[in-house]
This record gives structure tokens, sequence and C-alpha cells, in this order.
């Protein structure tokens, strides 16, 4: 391409004049001519093309095979690439662990994304050995699974994960997935248009007839889960026959067996079954299952649970007081809320059970004393903003938060004060920090995690005292807005990517996730194998109550109040909340991140209606601003990405200089900066400032002086000998 026409220039970071406008312009002509990938230094800008391109076969893979970046356009296998040599340390890097961080907003790309780079990291390790082929199959089981269609997404992420590939001698010899906060809350509930998890419609696909009449399965429109009444598959019967085939193929290579596949399907059908159960109140406001022979029957039948029971821990909850277990029943509402946790506790730890077991297979093999270093890559659910957002939106934007945290921390804070430290000869970047917005969330003993544990802990805690706390400690924040109306459950956070609203409805039940007691002990007799694993070593002190229940008898007919979280066993350790696990699990994700050297993806979305060719100026705007990517790169083009230690370049360039032992003082550094001839570095008090392209610059005069060496030494050897 010629050099200086707009969409010519691969790395934005050697745009000498750059502004808003020319930025917008250089992607948009790119995007348009199918360009879809460009550079900023070291990090990828990925557009979104809504279709299929044909850039990822065979070939593209070769060319991005232990290459230099610059020797081809920008590719999603060149991160794949670069991580794999910096994890090995070619080219006279030091060996490092890499975790490639994929961001943007929700349909933006970041799956493809992180699929594309495990397929490439595979490609380059040439083993294909059957593990790489796992690898590569367990994506459909998990997207089957984790994935659904949303307002943003046909196919978007309800879990983010973290995905380690582990590798000894530069093959891969394991890997491990960490999945975060699976939005269970979908299974009974969908929003508009939105569907459940594929899983749901890829078995109405998949499955023979005679597996349904198993099952007991009705048409798909009959199941309230699936459809909110709405005509729910909404593609070709072949399209979910394929996913379906897939799937099942991917659980065989797995090494699921039969009944294993078996239990699974019938948990996901008694769940459909759950869906359908319906109560009803008799004059005490005492609730009642409408149909015992109808759907309640049936999940207790694919089940393999007494339907009484089943019925029993739906409608009413029993406690032990001095001596006398007294019934009370629920009121029609918490009958419904105990079906419905019900049937998120079966998927979450469904969930949970498919990921162990993928874990379990993909375990590293090797105990040698080869040593391991791993490329970990992060893909989370994308910023979302729906016309109502709820708790797990509130979570899933947090999570954003952090990953901007975190890449504004690495790429522009912990560098400059560097500079600072080593003085040279800087001139600030400013950027958009968003520490204060995480404090807001995050901060002990006020932040907003930490007021809704308290309410949600404090028994006369409601959603709209929690917003009403909120507004108390926070109103005065700029990051939060209250509602104009009082008592009203909704507030507003101005986050990094745009303001959400959000709505505080159900959030202390969602946070508390408890289970209807009870629950855990009728699973527990379940004829079905997988269903009494996964509610295995629950039993709690509500365990020997049930025991002892039998003795004496007393209803009440009815309970206004819902069992408040955990109390229906009084006095156990606290479970701990929705929030509290999440916020641990996000601080243990970004200290692995922090232990290891990271690689950025940006990705994109041009346009918010799903189609190839848009490119939507306003929206990718956005996206640039809030991204903070003028600053990025403007701190590509003039900062300094490497900072090797004096006695860390010594050791890698020394070769530069044809020395064997040389001491890793500044004096040498300098003397085999002068003989590399690279221009623009800077040399501080412990380090050398390079550019990121000075590592390229310098690995090719490693490569020519180490051949040269190599043949001075066979000539000084043949001298000698
Ligand atoms: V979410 O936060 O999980 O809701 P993602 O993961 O960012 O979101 P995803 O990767 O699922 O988005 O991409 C959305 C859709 O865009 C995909 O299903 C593809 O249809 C489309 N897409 C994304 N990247 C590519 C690509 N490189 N080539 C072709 C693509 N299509
Ligand atoms: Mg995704």
């Amino acid at each position: 391409m010629e050099r200086g026409k707009p969409g010519s220039t691969e790395d934005l970071a050697t745009l000498a004049n750059l502004d808003g406008k020319v930025l917008l312009n250089e992607l948009k002509v790119r995007y348009m001519d199918s360009n879809i990938y460009t550079y900023v230094g070291d990090i990828l800008v990925a557009i979104n093309p809504f279709r299929p391109l044909h850039i990822y076969g065979e070939e593209e893979s070769q060319k991005y095979y232990l290459e230099k970046k610059s020797s081809n356009p920008p590719h999603i296998f060149a991160i794949a690439d670069a991580a794999y040599q910096c994890m090995l340390g070619y080219g006279g890097r030091i060996p490092q662990n890499q975790c490639v961080l994929i961001s943007g907003e929700s349909g933006a790309g970041k799956t493809e994304s992180t699929k594309l780079i495990i397929k490439q990291l595979i490609e380059l390790c040439r083993g294909n050995t059957q593990l790489e082929q796992q690898i590569l199959q367990v994506n459909p089981l998990l997207e089957a699974f984790g994935n659904a269609r949303t307002a943003m997404n046909d196919n978007s992420s309800r879990f983010g994960k973290y995905i380690q590939l582990i590798f000894r001698d530069g093959h891969v010899d394991g890997a491990k997935i960490s999945e975060y906060l699976l939005e269970k809350s979908r299974v009974v509930h969908q929003n508009g248009e939105e569907e459940n998890f594929h899983i749901f419609y890829y078995m109405f696909g998949g499955l023979s007839a005679e597996q349904r009449k198993n099952y007991n399965l009705l048409p798909p429109g009959k199941h309230r889960y699936l459809t909110n009444g709405a005509d729910c598959l909404k593609r070709e019967p072949s399209y979910f026959k394929k996913q379906y085939d897939e799937l099942v193929n991917a659980m065989d290579l797995v090494g699921f067996t039969d009944e294993e596949e078996d239990n699974l399907f019938s948990i996901i059908a008694a769940i459909l079954h759950m869906g359908n159960v319906t109560f009803e109140m008799d004059d005490d406001e005492a609730s009642f299952v409408e149909d015992e022979n109808g759907p309640v029957k049936m999940a207790a039948n694919v089940l393999g649970v007494s339907s009484e029971e089943l019925v029993g821990t739906l409608t009413n909850m029993v406690t032990f007081t001095r001596g006398e277990q007294i019934k009370r029943h629920y009121t029609k509402a918490m009958a419904e809320d105990a079906r419905d946790a019900v049937s998120k506790a079966m998927y979450g730890r469904l969930f949970g059970w498919i990921v162990n077991k993928i874990n379990q297979l993909l375990a590293p093999k090797d105990q040698s004393s080869v040593e391991a270093r791993e490329i970990g890559i992060l893909d989370i659910f994308g910023f979302e903003h729906f016309e109502k957002n709820s708790f797990e939106q509130a979570c899933i934007n947090l999570a954003n938060e952090q990953l901007q945290f975190f890449f504004n921390q690495h790429v522009f804070k912990m560098e400059q004060e560097e500079y600072m430290k080593e003085g040279i000869d800087w001139k600030e970047i400013k950027f958009v920090d968003n520490q204060p917005l995480l404090n807001l969330f995050l901060n002990k003993p006020i932040g907003i995690l930490s007021l809704l544990d308290e309410e949600t802990h404090f028994p006369k805690g409601t959603d709209e005292s929690l917003v009403e706390k909120l507004n108390i400690h926070f109103g005065g924040n700029s990051y939060y807005g209250k509602s104009a109306q009082s008592k009203s459950r909704k507030f507003t956070i101005n986050h990094y990517a745009g303001k959400v609203t959000y709505d505080a409805s159900r959030w202390l039940d969602k946070n508390r996730d408890t289970l209807p007691p009870g629950v855990t002990e009728m699973l527990q007799t379940s004829s079905n194998e997988l269903v009494k694993l996964i509610f295995r070593g629950q039993i709690t002190r509500t365990g020997s109550l049930a025991l002892q229940a039998r003795k004496s008898t007393r209803t009440t007919r009815r309970s206004k109040k819902p069992p408040p979280a955990g109390s229906h066993a009084g006095g156990r350790k606290r479970k701990q909340t929705v929030a509290g696990q999440f916020k641990n699990s996000l601080g243990i994700l970004m200290e692995r991140m922090m232990s290891s050297s990271p690689i950025f993806v940006r990705c994109l979305k041009p346009n918010h209606v799903k189609v190839p060719g848009k490119f939507d100026e306003t929206y990718i705007q956005g996206q640039l601003l809030y991204t903070g990517m003028l600053e990025t790169i403007k701190i590509r083009r003039e900062g300094f990405a490497l900072r090797p230690s004096f006695a860390e370049f010594v050791e890698k360039y020394k070769i530069i200089v044809c020395e064997a032992a040389l001491p890793g003082s500044k004096q040498n550094c300098l003397r085999i900066l002068k003989a590399s001839k690279i221009v623009g570095w800077q040399m501080g008090k412990t380090k050398v400032f390079m550019k990121y392209y000075h590592l390229e610059q310098l690995s090719d005069v490693f490569k020519k002086m180490g051949k040269s060496a190599i043949k001075i030494q066979k000539v000084i050897r043949g001298f000698l000998g």
C-alpha cells in the first residue's frame, strides 16, 4: 500500500500528525478496505467485520509463524506469535509468562479473537497432539452452556473466562480455564427478544423424537423459560442440529460418558419442566402447586426424585423449634422464587461441573523438571448498557472497569512513574483515571458492594433501603446519580464507557443466592448421579433437621416473610455473597495479570446493528474516546515500551559487541547501543529506555552478529585446533 495515503498506516504510533479526526479516518478507510486490524505500537486494534473473512487459513497461519511483526500486515495471529515468542524469550527477549487481555464492549469481537489466538498458538506448537485438539474442542461446549443471544450480541458470553495455556519446551502441556460469574438469572428470565443459553435450543434441534419423549419434553414454544411466549427457534432447524452435533462431539472428545451426557440432558429437561410449574394460593395465602400431576411431576421424574418432596420444598419450609417441627407455607411469590432458585442452582452447578471436567481433562501431565511457562488469555463479558440493567450488568461493567484500570496502570501510570524515577527526559501524557469509579464500587466499608453486602445481611434490608443508603452515601459523588423520583430503585453510574442506569430490584436476593431450605437434601436423593454429585457436600444443619422432622409436625398456614439468607439453619457461618465472591475472583485475576507480561487487544464494534460494511463514525468515535486511544497512541509513539535493566540488556545483547562476558554496567549498555546504531533510546539511572520497535531492530543486529560470532568462533577453533 502506498505510504502516506489514508488507510495505509499499519501502525498508528508511526503517524506524525495525529488528532481524533485523522485517527478515525485512518481506521475507517482501513476497515472499508477489509483491513480490520491496525497496530498502536504493540497494541492491536480490531474492528469487528461482522462477516467471515478469509484471512485465518493455513496460509496466514504460516505467515505469522515466528516472524517479525513488521514483516506482515497487522493480524490477530501476530499477537499469538508475539505472545509465544515473548514467552519463550526469542530474539534476545527475557522469557516470561504472558497474558493477552482482550477488551471491548459486548459484541466487539473478544470471544472470536480469543478463539483465533488459541488456534494460532496451537499452530505455533506444531505438535498436533490429542491434547491440542481437545483444547480447541472444548470451546463449543463452553459456548453452548455459557453463551446466549442478547440485544447486543447473538453469541454473547454470559460468563468471563481466563484460559491459561501451559507450555513446556515450547509445546502445550495443558490448559486451565477459570470462569467468572455465570449469569444464572438468564435461565429463568430473559428480557425482550433475548434468549436463554444456547444449549436449550440446541437440544431441541438435536435430540431424537425418542429422546425428547424420554425427557417428556414439550414443543419448545411450550416451555416458559424459553420463550416468554415468543417464537423461540429463530433459525433453520438444520442450524440447531449442526450445533447439537458439534456439542455432542465435543462432549465425547472431552470424555463425557454416555451416562453423564444423559444425566446432563436430564438436568436441562428438568429445568425446562420446573419453568412450567405454576402456583396458586388458598385463602390463607398458602401456596400450592396448581397441577400436581403436571410439570412438577415431569421435573421430579427426569430428576429421579419424589414428586411429593419436590412439591414440598417448593411450597413450604420446615423449621424446628424446641423439639417441634413447624411447617411454614410460602406465599405464591415465594414459591415462584423457590422454583426459580432451584433451576438457577441446577444450571449454575452443572456449568461449574462442566468447567471442572474440562480442567481435569486438560490438566498438565508432564511432571518433568522442564520449567513450565504460560500464556493466559482473558475473555470477559463486554461492557453492557441495556434498557434495563440489573445486578449482572453492574458486575459485568465493574469487571470492564477493572480491566480498563489495569490497562491505564500498565500503559500510562506505571510507565510514566518509571520515567520520573529514572530521570529521563519526558513530558507527561494525561489519561482519564477510573480509580475513583473503582473506589466507588470496591471501597470498604463504604462502597457500593460493601453496602450491598451489609444490606443483604441486614434482616430488614430491602432493595429500596439499599438504594436509600447508596443515595445517602454517594449523593455527592460525581460518578453517581440519584434518581429524580423519591423511593425509586434506580441509580445511575457514570462508567468510563458511558452512563448506565441500574435498577436495584431483586439485588439483595441475587446477591444472597441461597437455595430454599431442604432443596439440597431432596436433590441428593436423586437417581441421577450427576445431580447427586453437583449437590454433594452441601448438607448443612438443615440436613439433620430434615431427618428429625418426622418426629412431630405442627403446621402454620402461612409465612409472610421470605426465609432470610442462611437463617434456616441459624448460627451457621455466613455464606459468601455473590458480590463478595466476584470481588475476590477479580482480585485473584488482577494478581495473575500483574505477574505476567500483558499484551493488549482492543476490539471495537463498528455499528449497533451487527451488519458488515457499516462504520458508524459517532459510535466508533465514542469507543476511541473512552478507551483513551489518542493518548495510547501518543504514549506508544513517544514512550519507551521496553525498559530492561542494565544487567538484562548487556546479558542479552553483548554478542553485538562480540563479547562473551561483560559486566552489566551503564557504560557497556552505551557501547552496545552505539554498535547497534539504533536511535531514539534514552538512558535512565538503572535501565535502558527503548521504543517498542527497537526490539526488532536489535533482534536483526543480534541475528547478524550472532552468525558472525559463530563464524569467528569456528575460525578461532579451527585456528587453535
Ligand atoms: V460479549 O461481550 O461476549 O457479548 P464479544 O465476545 O466481544 O461480545 P464476539 O466475539 O462474540 O463478541 O463477536 C460477536 C460476533 O461478531 C461473532 O459472533 C461474529 O459473528 C462476529 N465477529 C467477531 N469477530 C469476527 C471476526 N474476526 N471475523 C468474523 C467476527 N466475524
Ligand atoms: Mg464474548
